[in-house]
């Protein structure tokens, strides 16, 4: 269905499927809920000559609507847990030679690329003010942090929403899928710039990145 923007990640179609999972199972349930409602809100209404009966109450029946609901729950959250463990447990990352350290604050996305080297705080890093590029088709470490408050990195064209937390490097990654620009918007309230705190990101074939990574270098 086109509620939603256009999934360009490789979590994007999981992330998806769960959330319509959810949708549907908790729509099922809600119109069933309120349609038996509705039908005993009527059938036992008060009427002339219909005097009202006292029941205590079913405990099989009670039984039966606790423990389906916990099992339909329980499914969900190993099916959550999964998707989540995917692109935050370092364990599960794959191998890749791209990253990057995404350093929000009040009201602005700080992007850190280590350069050649590798490694951060050297000479060849290459740094940017809400621009981040990530080539297409290759997995991308996104090392998030905050030099301030809570802020919040989403990019909903990824299915992704993190927190960026003044303190904790937190390491997540993403593929994209597709070529694009997409917005990286803060969807933590961190003051009164919130509104303006946007970023945008470029998803562009791994030659355009590389090139546009020694560009921003010499522009530097
Ligand atoms: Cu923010």
């Amino acid at each position: 269905m086109g509620w939603m923007p256009e999934s360009v990640s490789t979590i994007g179609p999981k992330v998806d499927q769960l959330f319509w999972a959810i949708v549907w199972i908790t729509g099922f349930f809600f119109f069933l809920v309120q349609g038996v409602l509705l039908f005993f809100v009527l059938k036992y209404r008060a009427r002339p000559g219909h005097k009202a009966s006292y029941v205590h109450g079913n405990t099989v029946l009670e039984v039966v609507w606790t423990v389906i609901p916990a099992i339909i729950l329980l499914g969900l959250t190993i099916a959550s847990q999964k998707v989540w463990a995917q692109v935050r447990f370092p364990k599960q990352m794959p191998a890749t030679s791209v990253e990057l350290k995404l350093t929000a604050e009040q009201f602005a996305w700080n992007v850190l690329y280590p350069g050649p080297d590798g490694q951060y705080d050297t000479p060849d890093d290459i740094s940017t003010i809400n621009q981040l590029h990530m080539p297409v088709g290759t997995p991308v470490k996104l090392i998030v942090s905050s030099k301030d408050v809570i802020h919040s990195f989403f990019v909903p064209e990824f299915r992704m929403k993190q927190d960026a937390v003044p303190g904790l490097n937190i390491t997540i990654w993403l593929e994209a899928v597709k070529a694009g620009e997409f917005e990286i918007r803060c969807a933590e309230l961190c003051g009164l710039g919130h509104y303006r705190m946007k970023g945008f990101v470029t998803t562009e074939p791994m030659a355009d990145f590389e090139k546009w990574l020694v560009e921003t270098k010499a522009t530097e």
